[in-house]
């Protein structure tokens, strides 16, 4: 079905690890200089409970932010171009707030399906490399 071969195109990528969410919502993140592990994740709509580590040496984030308006290229420019400026990534819908290194938070997040954005937004760090995918898929009932 359409939903599975999503997932498993996505396990393909060369990008990054993909990670599917199992049926209680819970995931564990991981932040370091300069990758979010798992860099891709997968859910079902709703509830979704994450527990995001900063395992790094500096201060790291992880923002959930829903898909821009502009094209991936076009946004790929405007983080190089602009890595300050939060609008231009789309719209914050929630994550882990900045935390110093060996911190770590609960984000709680409640999500409709859709294909969202994730950013660690300190610095320059989206840049090289602290950008991932959140892909929300319908819940099965
Ligand atoms: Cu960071």
């Amino acid at each position: 079905m359409a939903i599975g071969l999503a997932a498993a195109s996505l396990a393909g990528c060369d990008a990054g690890s993909a990670t599917e969410v199992g049926p209680h919502g819970e995931l564990t993140v991981r932040l370091d200089e300069f990758k979010i592990d798992p860099q891709t994740i997968v859910a079902a709509s709703g509830d979704l409970r994450v527990t995001v580590i900063n395992q790094g040496v500096v201060a790291h984030n992880w923002r959930v932010f829903n898909e821009p308006r502009k094209t991936a290229e076009a946004q790929q420019e405007d983080v190089v171009e602009e890595s300050e400026d939060d609008s231009d990534r789309g719209t914050l819908v929630g994550g882990a707030t900045t935390m110093v290194p060996r911190d770590e938070q609960v984000a709680e997040l409640n999500l409709k399906p859709g294909r969202y954005r994730i950013f660690c937004t300190v610095g320059n760090h989206a840049r090289l490399g602290m950008a991932g995918e959140l892909v929300v898929k319908r819940r099965r009932s």
